[in-house]
């Protein structure tokens, strides 16, 4: 089958993707301090990095062009840091930043607590209720395999997400039908909702359950720029026969040190004066690192 060409943006360096990741962490801060509900601020935090690489660079795709059939699909199966995903898509030109503060979380708006494709054209898959993102994921690649089509798709689920039974389900048949083309992210932050995880499920030895599942198995720290780059860049061609997932260790509430592995910031919100303090501890951990 012809593929339309997508015009995607020229490769970022690694330094442009961390000045963007770190663009993405303020404005979802802002919009935390402005809105009046709770955020899923943790979560979102911890994929900030994640969802800037794949974005920026690792996904073919197309703000003018959202239904070429040649695009990356990409599924947000934890559907909770929906939001991170509408600001990385508004940084990209899919949406725009105002609209979302605007009208963020409100009965009438498009941009729901949880992400929905029919309201909102760009996002791909309607998510939110965990479990699911990767037999969607699943059924998407094999749909591309039927079609002869060689696009990739790819999902980012929570580890703690991963205790529900349809991901192995999921897990086993992508491997059982061969589907080179599926990529799996996980945000490894070893914390669920109001728990560490390892107190609830024993996750451990995590990367070899999923090499038992004969995934292609890549281990990350999820907040290196240049690991999750070269992880994307040795991604096998999408039209061989095994899919990858790529487990990448974070810190949920990352950048933040007062939200950083705190079981009370899974989901909050922030009033103008703590998130003055945010921003400024973001600043601070921003120096840091620099250091
Ligand atoms: C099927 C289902 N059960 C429960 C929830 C409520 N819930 C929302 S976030 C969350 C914690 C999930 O943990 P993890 O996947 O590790 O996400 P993260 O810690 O990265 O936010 C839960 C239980 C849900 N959204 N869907």
């Amino acid at each position: 089958m012809t593929q339309t060409v997508l015009d995607t943006e020229p490769d970022h360096s690694v330094e442009e993707l961390e000045d963007l990741a770190y663009e993405l962490r303020r404005l979802l801060l802002n919009l935390c301090g402005t809105y009046e509900g709770a955020v899923h601020i943790g979560g979102d935090l911890s994929v900030a990095d994640i969802l800037t690489a794949l974005f920026h660079r690792g996904l073919r795709i197309d703000p003018n062009d959202i239904r070429n059939p040649a695009r990356d699909r990409f599924v947000l199966s934890k559907g909770h840091a929906a939001v991170c995903m509408y600001i990385a898509m508004a940084m990209r030109g899919f949406f725009d930043y105002d609209d979302i503060v605007a009208t963020y979380g409100q009965l009438d708006s498009a941009y729901g607590m949880h992400p929905c494709k029919v309201q909102l054209p760009g996002v791909e898959a309607s998510t939110g209720s965990l479990g699911h993102g990767l037999p969607l994921a699943v059924g998407m690649a094999l749909s591309a395999r039927h079609r002869r089509e060689t696009h990739r798709v790819v999902t980012l689920m929570g580890d703690g997400e991963t205790g529900e039974g349809s991901v192995w389900e999921a897990a086993m048949a992508g491997r059982s039908q061969k589907l080179g083309n599926l990529v799996a992210f996980i945000d490894r932050n070893r914390q669920l909702m109001t728990s560490f995880a390892e107190e609830r499920v024993m996750f451990e030895p995590y990367p070899d359950k999923w090499r038992a599942f004969g995934w292609n198995v890549v281990e990350v720290d999820g907040h290196d720029m240049r690991q999750l780059v070269d992880a994307i860049d040795a991604l096998p061609d999408p039209t061989s026969d095994v899919p990858t997932v790529i487990i990448c260790e974070t810190v949920k509430g990352k950048g933040v040190d007062f939200m950083e592995r705190n079981l009370a910031w899974h989901a909050g919100s922030l009033g103008a004066q703590d998130l003055e303090r945010a921003m400024a501890a973001l600043e601070a951990s921003r120096n840091k690192e620099a250091h």
